[in-house]
């Protein structure tokens, strides 16, 4: 059954209910558990003081822009006012999950959107007027990423927001359509109306403990244009709850990411904070590069020529053994 708790949470109407989306429900070895369970919740209508001039109203699955709140934009939009009504999920290292999102506003959800799905997905929309009935769409195209940040000693997962590091442990890139070195296709959201799915490993030399598991399809957005009310970079963070077992003890790996600080290349400084180099939206329209979150036209479109340069969001990965960088396909060579 739908979770009521969250049926209940979320009532704003959304003229374009359909347009962006969120990450819901999880599966663990395969078993999916109840859609929003263990995730925390999002608040909707929420209005983000970075926007409030431009009278930006956050509803439930509106993107979340570089310039929100660190809460925002770690978990999703105020996710810590509902960390303590969010129960703890109970994995073991090594545990393979997967995620599954939707673009239906919670009051609207029916068992059917989540059980019954084709090929054992864990979300989809048979009645949907999305391109391919029945699956759920992702709305845009990007990379998915996926980051642990571990509880300090002696508090609750339900009391940390995600001011620690934040260690990446999944990207789903792109590849080259048909080796054509001048079309990608983000392997989420495809063109094809039959979405990625998003399926990880927990690794097995995770220490035992709590932690936030954040997931997240980012839409870098177009690095030369003018950036318009609405228009910048949109994120779609959740996160879970979970405990892990493990025979490992000890810390994640150092060399994690800052969220939002470490969102940010090229902000002022270094080590200034990301929020405090975006603070006001004249910061905002400064050329500020993002790692992978400013991109050219075609990774924009998410149908076109990649960028030279291009670097996955969310910093090093680790696969339990070594952190190291996700680097993109190699160009196919033109024939
Ligand atoms: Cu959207």
């Amino acid at each position: 059954m739908v979770s009521t708790l969250w049926a209940l949470a979320a009532t704003a109407i959304l003229p374009v209910a359909q347009s962006h989306f969120t990450f819901v429900r999880v599966s663990v070895n395969g078993v999916w558990e109840e859609p929003g369970r263990y995730f925390r919740n999002k608040t909707s209508p929420f209005v983000e003081p970075a926007t409030e001039s431009e009278g930006y109203i956050g509803y439930y699955h509106s993107p979340t822009f570089p310039q929100h709140l660190p809460n925002s934009l770690r978990c999703g939009r105020d996710s810590f006012a509902h960390a303590a009504e969010t129960e703890v999920l109970t994995v073991k290292a090594g545990d393979t999950l997967e995620f599954a999102h939707t673009r239906i506003e919670p009051k609207d959800w029916k068992d059917y959107q989540w059980y019954g799905c084709p090929e054992g997905r864990g979300s989809c929309d048979p009645n949907g007027t999305q391109w391919e009935v029945p699956y759920m769409e992702f709305a845009h195209p990007g990379p998915v990423v996926a980051h642990l940040s571990q509880v300090p000693d002696g508090l609750d997962v339900r009391d940390y927001d995600g001011s620690g590091e934040w260690v990446k442990i999944y990207t789903l890139g792109y590849e080259f359509y048909h080796d054509d070195p001048d079309r990608i296709i983000f392997l989420a959201h495809n063109y094809t109306g039959r979405p990625g799915r998003i399926i990880f490993d927990i690794p097995s030399q995770t220490p035992a403990g709590e932690y936030l598991l954040r997931v997240d399809l980012i839409w870098a957005y177009y690095k030369d244009s003018q950036r318009v009310s609405g228009g910048y970079t949109q994120l779609y963070p959740s996160c879970l709850q979970v405990r892990v077992e493990s025979a490992v003890e000890g810390s994640l790996p150092a060399g994690g990411i800052k969220i939002p600080e470490n969102l940010c290349r090229d902000c002022p400084g270094k080590l200034i904070s990301c929020l405090q180099s975006l603070s006001s939206l004249e910061a905002v329209r400064s050329p500020i590069t993002m790692v992978g979150m400013l991109v050219g036209s075609g990774m924009y479109g998410g149908q076109g020529e990649p960028d030279d340069d291009y670097v996955y969001p969310g910093g090093l990965q680790w696969d339990g053994e070594k952190m190291f960088e996700v680097r993109p396909p190699v160009r196919p060579s033109r024939r």
